[in-house]
């Protein structure tokens, strides 16, 4: 173990030498390396081809300038990313975000997650993030065009089918899609599935909207099956109000648990009776159509009640699912959740979980499922989109939604496979171990490239 830890030490040190200030990067590498390092010390052959160090540099990272003008014609300035972090497996894949917090820190912490994610999913694709520091917020629809157009005329030149397959992600939903893929349509005068959330009926997949949020509430039936526990009568929280946020919300709603919590930017909801279906419609419609706040829930429900600025994991339940953003849970609303009986973590966001917390969880006997496992179902059904437009045709949703189900089943399998230690599974050692291994060996196989 002592090597193991000197190990890591050395190996971090290097890594936030090479990368100063980049905090979300330093947190996702390390809840990898620490989980990887007595596994690479066991399989030398990762050690000598110092496939850890190659996999953290990024294949390539383009940075670019974003103008636009705004409604009353004065000029605007953003900046845009995409981080093309490794292509072993399959083209690059993974969403774009747009949010005043985007840097380059955050979208290097996505890619290198989306890395793992999409080798769990078994699908070939390799791992990307891209986006921008715009704020959709307070936007009209004209103004966000002009922006997609503006981001799409630079990226263009550096994604494609085979390349690069851009999608959504924070800020990014079906409207950013059609804008962003209908300036790709116009510059390259072609329909190739080089973007996937696309609509139904210019090629996207049906099924795509609901994959991530329902993907994470399959994840989380597995890991409590797994425990001799199911959903039924099962009192959740669910942070976000946004794509994953509703759909995990729905997909609980149908598997007979009650949810009691939404969130966004200002502050939760709590509803004591729960959120049933006629108020996720609500939800739905206040926040993908007229774009408001989460808080005019209880304007409409006066029983809930406004937590205003607060997360939800004050709220006592059995289960959490996370699917805002990246470190909305800390070490105080961990506590919290332990000391109200929470029995599983499901992490429909990424890293919405801090380290210290994912310790303390799995310390204290909670079932804690990484975003890297239990939300990749978003970008399994991205996968599928691209076999479709490849194929030229398009599955029914129940196809498509009982490929999902066998892709999540199977992302569970291979955590229990590789993380189960003393009879207990260990969800991030397991996801962590079994996705390096199929890039790792793909490294291998190609040489020192
Ligand atoms: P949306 O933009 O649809 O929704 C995001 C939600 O999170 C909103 O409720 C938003 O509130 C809230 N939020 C965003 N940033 C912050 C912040 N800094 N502080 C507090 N709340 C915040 O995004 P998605 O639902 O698509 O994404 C949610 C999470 O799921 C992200 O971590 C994303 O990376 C992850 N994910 C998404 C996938 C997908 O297919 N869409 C796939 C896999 C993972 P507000 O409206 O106030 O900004
Ligand atoms: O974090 C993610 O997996 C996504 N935002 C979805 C990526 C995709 O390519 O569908």
């Amino acid at each position: 173990m002592d090597t193991v830890n000197k190990d890591l030490g050395k190996f971090m040190n290097g890594l936030v030498k090479r990368n100063p200030g980049e905090v979300e990067f330093h947190q996702a590498v390390e809840e990898v390396a620490s989980t990887l390092m007595p596994f690479i010390n066991e399989n030398t052959k990762y050690k000598d081809a110092q496939i850890l160090e190659r996999l953290t540099e990024p294949d390539r990272i383009i940075i670019f300038r974003v103008c636009w003008e705004d409604d009353n014609g004065q000029v605007r300035t953003n900046r845009g990313y995409r981080v093309q972090f490794n292509n072993s497996i399959g083209p690059y894949k993974g969403g774009l975000r747009f949010h005043p917090t985007v840097s380059l820190s955050v979208l290097k912490f996505l890619g290198f997650e989306q890395i793992f994610k999409n080798s769990l999913t078994t699908l070939p694709l390799g791992g990307a993030k891209g986006g921008a520091n715009f704020n959709p917020k307070g936007k009209s629809d004209a103004e966000v065009m002009r922006f997609c157009q503006s981001f799409m005329t630079e990226l263009t030149r550096h994604i494609g089918a085979d390349i690069d397959v851009p999608a959504g992600d924070i800020g990014v939903g079906a409207r950013e899609i059609g804008y962003l893929y209908g300036q790709f349509k116009r510059l390259n005068n072609r329909l190739t599935g080089a973007i996937t959330g696309k609509g139904y009926d210019y090629g996207g997949s049906l099924m795509r909207p609901e994959a991530t949020g329902y993907g994470c509430v399959y994840m989380a039936r597995e890991a409590l099956d797994k425990a001799g526990d199911d959903l039924a009568g099962k009192k959740c929280l669910v942070s976000g109000s946004g794509n994953v946020a509703q759909h995990a919300t729905e997909k609980l709603l149908e598997l007979g648990a009650t949810v009691l919590t939404l969130s966004d930017s200002g502050g939760s909801i709590y509803d004591p009776d729960g959120i049933d279906e006629e108020k996720l419609a609500f939800v739905k419609e206040l926040k993908n159509v007229r774009r408001e706040r989460i808080s005019e829930y209880c304007e409409k429900y006066p029983k809930a009640e406004f937590l205003e600025g607060k997360r939800p994991w004050g709220v006592a339940a059995d289960l959490a699912f996370p699917c805002a953003t990246q470190n909305e849970i800390g070490i105080v609303d961990a506590k919290e959740l332990v000391i109200n009986n929470c029995r599983l973590v499901c992490e429909g966001a990424n890293m919405p979980t801090d380290n210290e917390s994912i310790g303390y969880f799995q310390a204290n006997g909670v079932s804690f499922v990484p975003g890297k496992a239990a939300n990749a179902g978003g970008v399994a059904v991205s996968g599928l989109e691209m076999t479709q437009n490849s194929m030229r045709i398009q599955w029914s949703a129940e196809e498509v939604d009982a490929k999902l189900l066998s892709i999540m089943q199977n992302i569970h399998s291979k955590c229990v496979d590789y993380g189960t230690e003393n009879g207990k599974v260990n969800y991030v050692k397991g996801a962590n171990i079994s996705a390096f291994k199929k890039v790792a060996d793909t490294i291998l196989a190609y040489g020192i490239i």
